[in-house]
């Protein structure tokens, strides 16, 4: 392992936004480990309708405020408030964030997470742009560990970086230098299930990996879900809806940016339709389905799609 200042991008206003991530997730990591499970309801909802919780609104606090410190982000928008909010005049960059992805699972004690994607600034403030605009994601979980997966643009991989809190201000240091995705895998954690007794696609999938030797590994938490994939280097998330069952999976704080990052190690994405990545934003609280993963098996999501009928083009 390498003590770091973590260098993760050529471009120093880039770093310095992934370095205002990395101190808001020291301060997320305190905070859950002092809160007493941080699963306290407090008497509000979001706009998608979710009980917030204490915790999600503290952590929500604690980005905006290290994004705005830097001084280089313009605006955010994020689950907990889904519109653009001003945060530096002139900075040039977007942050787009789920604070704490997980809410009902955190009264379990399983692992929650931060998800979030960094755009270039201008004047569409992100409308009728799409996933490939993205310039840095990065997904912190707080299990059993604090770690993060980020993509470091300066070396173009995407690494895994461990919190090591013991000191006052706490620091990361590298733990997994170039994570690749392998083309195969034998591991799936299916969203959603209940949408399969009507989704004739999805369900035939998910008979393909029961028949063949899969293993379920799922949580029920997209952000450790997907970061198995990262760590394990194989595997499938996958999260489909159904007229009945809808998907409630959002594009900018969920589904974009762990698409980016499953992408830049060498995995691929799918929407129903195409990569995840080409979805084209047309609101703050646009929803996404989604798979992820080892390549060869997001294209079998897509081969069994097109038997369907199911692909436009
Ligand atoms: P949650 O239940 O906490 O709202 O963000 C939505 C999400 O969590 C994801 O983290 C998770 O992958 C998904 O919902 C789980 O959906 P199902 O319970 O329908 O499988």
């Amino acid at each position: 392992m390498h003590s770091i200042k973590i260098q993760l991008s050529d471009e120093p206003e880039l770093s310095g936004v992934c370095q205002a991530l990395l101190q808001a997730f020291t301060e997320n990591s305190r905070v859950l480990r002092h809160c007493s499970g941080g699963g306290n309801q407090t008497q509000t909802q979001n706009n998608f309708g979710d009980h917030q919780l204490e915790s999600d609104i503290q952590c929500e606090v604690n980005i905006n405020r290290e994004l705005q410190k830097s001084g280089f982000v313009s605006h955010s928008a994020n689950e907990e408030s889904p519109e653009m909010k001003q945060q530096c005049e002139g900075g040039r960059y977007i942050v787009t964030f789920d604070p704490l992805d997980g809410s009902s699972i955190i009264g379990t004690n399983f692992t929650v997470g931060t998800i979030a994607a960094i755009w270039k600034s201008d004047d569409s403030l992100l409308i009728g742009k799409s996933g490939r605009d993205i310039v840095s994601a990065c997904c912190c979980l707080y299990g059993s560990r604090t770690t993060v997966i980020i993509y470091n643009q300066k070396e173009d991989k995407v690494q895994e970086y461990t919190l090591f809190d013991s000191d006052k201000q706490g620091h990361w240091e590298l733990t997994k230098g170039n994570i690749q995705i392998k083309q195969k895998g034998n591991i799936f954690s299916p969203g959603n299930l209940r949408s399969i007794i009507n989704h004739n696609a999805y369900r035939e999938v998910l008979e393909y990996y029961f028949h063949n030797g899969y293993t379920l590994r799922y949580t029920g938490g997209m952000a450790p879900d997907i970061c198995q994939i990262f760590l394990k280097e194989i595997g499938v998330f996958s999260l489909f809806g159904d007229a009945k069952n809808p998907c409630k999976l959002r594009y900018l704080y969920e589904c974009a940016p762990l698409a980016f990052l499953i992408e830049k190690a060498g995995g691929k994405s799918f929407n129903g339709e195409s990569s995840v990545l080409d979805t084209v934003i047309n609101g703050y609280e646009q929803k996404s389905e989604i798979a992820v993963g080892s390549a060869e098996d997001i294209e079998f999501f897509r081969q069994v799609w097109k038997k369907h009928g199911l692909l436009k083009n």
